[in-house]
């Protein structure tokens, strides 16, 4: 298979392009002008989703048997910072990207638009794990452009027949995440305390939502699955099935650290809003494809922790 990868140089962008090529496809990968990607045996090319002549440009030029559009303002965080650029790039990149593959004649090349688990946003009580089919009560302005990309990508399935699969990701994690991200975030902070570079004391936010983790090893998997195997027109969560509390992975890295380690909250890293629950409810995927997650939250937990060790 020729594969594309948009938004190749991002965090699962890297773990995509190792697991297809470990597959044995021809994959070629953009990123915008200013990043870098680091992998071998694959095409790299400059590409912003906002300029949608440069985005049919590609797309005739190569002509992939399959797209994975990983392109985005992908940290919620930053969306309350400047929700302009995120719905730019999440709603009228995205966009671009299904027009321009109609343009390019694509309309029968799957292409997989990743979504989030953030869409379910204030999910009622009771829905828990939730299923692909709840209503979506976004809690944020990320979760609203990502709620209207499968919005769009259902629309278009529809009306103009596109092959597209539609996916839900829950909070993805490993080593390699930057530190805009929680787990990232806990271990890069307990590993600069090892090393005596900072204070033994980590800065948290909200300790008390649950959140639902996948080892990001097991969601580029399920994403090559969903390639092959998943429905056009379907949306698939993919997650562990199993919500933790924030608090629990906490503690879960300061027992794996070298360091004694206090806590501390830092109003900074509290957000305007926080949804308390999302958990994924996974037999659609399990059952169309067979995919479910294989590896332990503790292994991801000690990669990633040793990640920043060797990385600073
Ligand atoms: O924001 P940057 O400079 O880190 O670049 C991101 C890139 N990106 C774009 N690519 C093309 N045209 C644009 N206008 C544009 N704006 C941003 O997409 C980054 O390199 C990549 C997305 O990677 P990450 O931010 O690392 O996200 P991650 O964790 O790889 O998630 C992949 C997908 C995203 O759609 C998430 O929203 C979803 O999975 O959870």
């Amino acid at each position: 298979m020729k594969a594309l990868i948009l938004g190749g140089a991002g965090f699962v962008g890297h773990y995509l392009i190792n697991k297809l090529r470990s597959s044995g496809h021809e994959i070629y990968a953009t990123c915008l002008p200013n990043e870098q990607i680091a992998e071998k045996d694959c095409e790299i090319l400059n590409l912003d989703i906002l300029d949608k002549s440069a985005v049919t440009d590609t797309l005739t030029q190569i002509k992939p048997d399959c797209i994975f559009h990983l392109a985005a303002q992908s940290s919620v965080s930053y969306s309350w910072k400047n929700p302009q650029l995120t719905v730019d790039v999440n709603v009228k990149g995205t966009l671009n990207v299904l027009d321009a593959m109609r343009e390019a004649g694509l309309e029968k090349t799957r292409i997989l638009l990743i979504g989030s688990g953030e869409e379910y946003g204030y999910i009622r009580e009771g829905a828990c794990p939730i299923n692909e089919n709840e209503p979506l009560h976004p809690g944020n302005i990320y979760a609203a452009t990502k709620a209207c990309q499968s919005m769009i990508g259902s629309i278009y399935a529809k009306a103009y027949g596109m092959d597209i699969v539609m996916v839900r990701a829950f909070n993805h994690i490993g080593p390699a995440q930057i530190t805009q991200f929680v787990v990232a975030d806990f271990c890069n902070q307990a590993a600069q305390i090892e090393k005596g570079m900072k204070e033994a004391e980590i800065r948290v936010g909200n300790l008390a939502v649950k959140r639902d983790f996948t080892d990001v090893r097991d969601i580029v998997r399920a994403y090559e699955l969903l390639a092959q195997k998943g429905v056009s027109g379907k949306i698939y969560n993919v997650g562990s099935g199993n919500a933790v509390l924030i608090e629990d992975i906490l503690k879960l890295i300061i027992s794996k650290s070298k360091a004694e380690i206090s806590v501390v909250v830092d109003k900074a890293r509290l957000r305007p809003a926080d949804i308390p629950v999302i958990e994924a409810d996974i037999s659609l995927i399990k059952a169309d494809t067979g995919w479910e997650p294989s590896i332990p939250l503790e292994k991801t937990i000690e990669d990633t922790l040793d990640y920043w060790r060797n990385e600073i």
